[in-house]
């Protein structure tokens, strides 16, 4: 999969699409990235690409005429969609990034704490992107995370081991705890099950252990889960607990 880039600060994306799992996939040739400079489509002898905005007020705007011509030369006749990484944007999530995972490129638009004209937003922007609700200061670390989220999703780009591995979202609950040697560690214990061997028992304290967890965490994932029988009766068993703690509280306020 190729991703095209647009920004202001295309030194920003050097170190993280180098290391690690994407610079690996980058290296085999798995996924490709090209980061182009808006300023190099800024056509005055000073390279403007923004200007004040009409109304009044704060903040600087990128001009239509750069971001268009930038756009444009990079998409050619290509019907690649443009993203735009916008705090106003559909808030991204896994759902996304397996959609966006299908298709065969994808050119994602940073601005860098300021806005786009109104117009390019309106005929050269095919969607835009928030990665949550906070502020910072530009397009460009959402842009890499989605370069991130998404790349990781296609074929051979995590090694065989961790494609099986279940991830938290994609079935819709957090993730189990995870302890390695030393089975004791300054008196703190592994729990007994996963020294067992019993790969039922042990798949069977994980799944609860992921829901109590979700429980806990983020009930809003499970509200959303279709849950099977066996995760019903995990959660029944769950509940149990929960109300046997609350027996023995009351006994201690007593
Ligand atoms: C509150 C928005 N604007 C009011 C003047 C200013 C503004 C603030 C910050 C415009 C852009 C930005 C920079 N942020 C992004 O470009 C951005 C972003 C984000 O800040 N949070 C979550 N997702 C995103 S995607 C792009």
């Amino acid at each position: 999969m190729h991703f095209d880039i647009l920004t202001l600060f295309p030194e920003m994306f050097s170190g993280p699409l180098s290391a690690s799992i994407l610079g690996k996939a980058r290296k085999s040739g798995l996924v490709s990235v090209d980061i182009w400079n808006i300023r190099d489509f800024a056509l005055d002898k000073h390279r403007i690409v923004d200007d004040t905005p009409y109304g009044g007020g704060a903040g600087m705007v990128l001009k239509a005429d750069v971001l268009a011509r930038a756009i444009e030369s990079v998409r050619g006749d290509s019907d690649t969609p443009v993203i735009y990484m916008s705090p106003q944007g559909q808030a991204f999530n896994q759902q996304l990034a397996e959609q966006l995972a299908k298709l065969p490129r994808l050119i994602l638009l940073s601005g860098h704490y300021e806005e786009i004209d109104e117009r390019v937003r309106q005929h050269w922007v095919d969607f835009e992107l928030s990665i949550g609700d906070y502020v910072l200061t530009g397009g460009e670390l959402p842009a890499m995370v989605v370069v991130d989220a998404v790349a990781r999703l296609l074929p051979g780009v995590l090694g065989d081991e961790s494609s099986f591995r279940q991830d938290s979202f994609q079935d819709g609950l957090l993730d189990h705890p995870h302890y390695t040697r030393p089975a004791e560690f300054r008196g703190l214990h592994v729990p007994e099950v996963l020294l067992s061997g019993h790969h039922e028992r042990i798949a069977r304290y994980r799944l609860k252990e992921a829901l109590r967890r979700t429980l806990e965490r983020r009930p809003d994932l499970l509200a959303k889960k279709e849950l099977s029988t066996e995760e019903r009766r995990l959660l029944r068993e769950l509940a149990e607990e929960y109300s046997a703690e609350g027996r023995v509280n009351d006994n201690e306020s007593d």
